[in-house]
């Protein structure tokens, strides 16, 4: 259901179940919370890339899980909130590549990558409502910081399906690419940030979450101490050394 493929120092991962638009049910999300454990125990894999088999990146939750009937959503939800955890605490750059309709939970993963590109092709919904659900997997804490609070409510409230530039001019993807070129971009992107400063990059991450619930000077404070942090590692001596030496600098992670 999670495919995973190791590309040099990049995994790829993707959703699996293209016959049912790659929704999500109990045992998809708990082979990606493994595969995302792994990918952070491992220190050979410094970027990962998430997307979709077939025509869809995920339709969120698969409906037809719990058959008829009131599902215990409530216990359901620890394991999307552990896979959430999981992506929002991983230390290595995410990118998601958005290759089709992303609604619901499956909109709230894809919104978990740091780095997200979608084709032409790609639909967003948020979808809770239109089923009588609040928005869950991290989406409630990310929508409003991403678009603001205005358009969250607006995206929650009414769902509607929003297009690929449309997504792109809210700021829920980063780029729009031909559908044909996608996995191509997405995977030079995820190449690009294997070779960089990977601890770095883990701090820049913690920091952008870590402050939203900060003071300034609780985030000031953070900074420093996170920057110490950074600056004790090979890759910032190697970063400044290239800068002296008017080189590409060689990162390696550590
Ligand atoms: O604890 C918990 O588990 C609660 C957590 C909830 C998290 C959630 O994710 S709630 C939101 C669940 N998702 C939705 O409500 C989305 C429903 N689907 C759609 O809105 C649309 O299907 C899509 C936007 C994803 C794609 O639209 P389109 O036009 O490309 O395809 P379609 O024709 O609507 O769907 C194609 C088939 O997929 C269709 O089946 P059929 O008629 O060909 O047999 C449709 O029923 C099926 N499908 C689509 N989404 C789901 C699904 N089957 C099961 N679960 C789905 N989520």
């Amino acid at each position: 259901m999670v495919l995973k493929e190791k590309r040099e120092n990049v995994l790829l991962l993707t959703l699996n179940r293209p016959e049912k638009l790659n929704a999500l049910t109990g045992a998809l999300l708990d082979e990606l919370h493994q595969a995302l454990k792994e990918a952070q125990e491992d220190p050979g894999i410094r970027a990962l890339l998430l997307t979709g088999a077939g025509r869809a990146f995920s339709a969120g939750q698969d409906l037809g899980e719990f058959g008829e009937g009131k599902p215990d959503y409530e216990a359901h939800l620890r394991r999307y909130n552990r896979v959430v955890e999981a992506m929002a605490g991983l230390e290595k750059p995410l990118v998601v590549a958005v290759n089709g309709p992303a609604a619901g939970a499956g909109l709230s993963l894809a919104l978990w990558g740091d780095l997200r590109l979608a084709s032409q092709e790609a639909t967003f919904t948020t979808a809770f409502a239109r089923i009588g659900l609040v928005p869950d997997s991290g989406m409630s804490f990310l929508l409003p910081r991403m678009v603001g609070l205005a358009k969250a409510q607006e995206l929650l409230l009414l769902s509607p399906r929003l297009s690929a530039q449309e997504a792109m001019a809210l700021g829920l993807v980063h780029r729009v690419v031909p559908g044909e070129r996608l996995m191509e971009e997405a995977l030079a992107l995820a190449q690009e940030l294997s070779q960089g400063p990977t601890r770095a990059y883990a701090l820049t991450k913690k920091l952008l979450l870590e402050t939203y619930r900060l003071s300034l000077t609780e985030a000031l404070a953070l900074e420093a101490i996170l920057q110490g942090e950074a600056g004790r590692t090979q890759d910032h001596e190697e970063g400044v050394r290239a800068f002296r030496e008017k080189r590409t600098p060689r990162f390696s992670g550590r």
